[in-house]
């Protein structure tokens, strides 16, 4: 499993995965059951603290704002450790 943001997992990480973290968030928030499989937890999980919350949602918006705007291919993580 890759730790890659998309969590629909249609091959490319944007807004609509963003917001289904922010939906996994207010569910998981309020005491609702996760809506997400374990592969789309790693997914989302960018931040790798054991849960999906608006942190992990704001990176992957960060992200697609790099790639919209850079032709560099790398990857969400590679984008984090060169952000740090
Ligand atoms: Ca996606
Ligand atoms: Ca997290």
């Amino acid at each position: 499993m890759d730790k890659t943001g998309d969590t629909n997992n249609d091959g490319t990480v944007n807004s609509i995965d963003a917001s289904s973290m922010l939906s996994e968030y207010a569910r998981t928030a309020t005491g609702k059951d996760s809506s997400f499989n374990i592969v789309q937890f790693y997914a989302a999980d960018i931040d790798n603290n054991g849960k999906i919350d608006s942190v992990d949602a704001s990176r992957v918006l960060s992200y697609y704002s790099f790639l919209s705007t850079h032709d560099d291919d790398i990857t969400i993580e590679e984008f984090f450790n060169m952000a740090q």
